[in-house]
């Protein structure tokens, strides 16, 4: 069984902890437990790049490996990265767990070493009708972020 781990990074007092497991080549089961939300949706996807170094910007677009439009992870056109939306409860804390085939963490796809990020604002899941709909689901700012490592 692959393992994975991020502990999120946060310069607005975001915290949390997310775990990534997969059975073979199976689809990938991701849990977390993220505080300091403000209570909604927040966008949640994995990046491209495991580059931290201007904090969460420099984590590169939505992780794509088949060049396609933005979209909610029941769509067949989404990127890879797309995980659509957490829910923080009005005591800001988000606790989920949810199960995806297109993030695999062996392999040409893999998601270890790219970045998860949790966004200020909802994904709207390339429905929106505003110009970033397509690219980035419109979901704000990047208010915390962590690599992908392999746990042991
Ligand atoms: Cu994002
Ligand atoms: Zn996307």
């Amino acid at each position: 069984m692959g393992k994975g781990v991020t502990v999120l990074n946060s310069s607005e007092g975001v915290t949390g902890t997310i775990y990534f497991t997969q059975e073979g080549d199976g689809p990938t089961t991701v849990s977390g437990n993220i505080s300091g939300l403000k209570p909604g949706l927040h966008g949640f996807h994995v990046h491209a790049l495991g580059d931290t170094t201007n904090g969460c910007m420099s984590t590169g677009p939505h992780f794509n490996p088949a060049g396609k439009e933005h979209g909610s992870p029941e769509d067949d056109v989404r990127h890879a990265g797309d995980l659509g939306n957490i829910t923080a409860g009005d005591d800001g804390t988000a606790t989920f767990t949810l199960i995806d085939s297109q993030i695999p963490l062996s392999g040409a796809n893999s998601i270890v070493g790219r970045a998860v990020v949790v966004h200020a604002d909802p994904d709207d899941l390339g429905r929106g009708g505003h110009e970033l709909s397509k690219t980035t689901g419109n979901a704000g700012g990047r208010i915390a972020c962590g690599i992908i490592g392999l746990q042991g």
